[in-house]
């Protein structure tokens, strides 16, 4: 969603679902990402943040199946918006979704020291 959800980006350093986790502790969830007009305005965000390489968790797996993006919720995405050409590249070792300023990346769903950040959506 986009002109009815506000964003925030908090440093939490943890895996992917602990950061649903999270967000839903605060009455919201991880971002769901589903058009390039909302991917852009996430990214334009970070940016102006000075967050240029740092890694920011929004919602999307592919665990339960390879190659199927799926929300938390077990919806499969109409829209991953996938940085092209090389992502995504992980195979069943990047099953989570991480937002970078120029773009999305499958990256493991572990916590990792390049993905600091959550973007959760209320
Ligand atoms: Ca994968
Ligand atoms: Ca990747």
């Amino acid at each position: 969603m986009l002109h009815n959800s506000c964003y925030r980006l908090d440093r939490v350093s943890v895996s992917q679902s602990a950061a649903q986790t999270f967000c839903r502790g605060k009455n919201g969830r991880l971002a769901l990402v589903s058009s390039l007009d909302e991917m852009t305005v996430l990214r334009t965000h970070m940016y102006s943040q000075g967050i240029y390489t740092d890694r920011a968790w929004i919602d999307g797996s592919d665990e339960a199946s390879e190659g199927v993006w799926r929300t938390g919720t077990g919806e499969v995405m109409p829209y991953t918006g996938f940085k092209p050409p090389e992502e995504p590249n992980g195979g069943r070792a990047e099953n989570c979704i991480g937002l970078v300023s120029h773009g999305a990346f499958d990256i493991t769903c572990d916590y990792n020291i390049w993905t600091p950040y959550a973007y959760c959506e209320y």
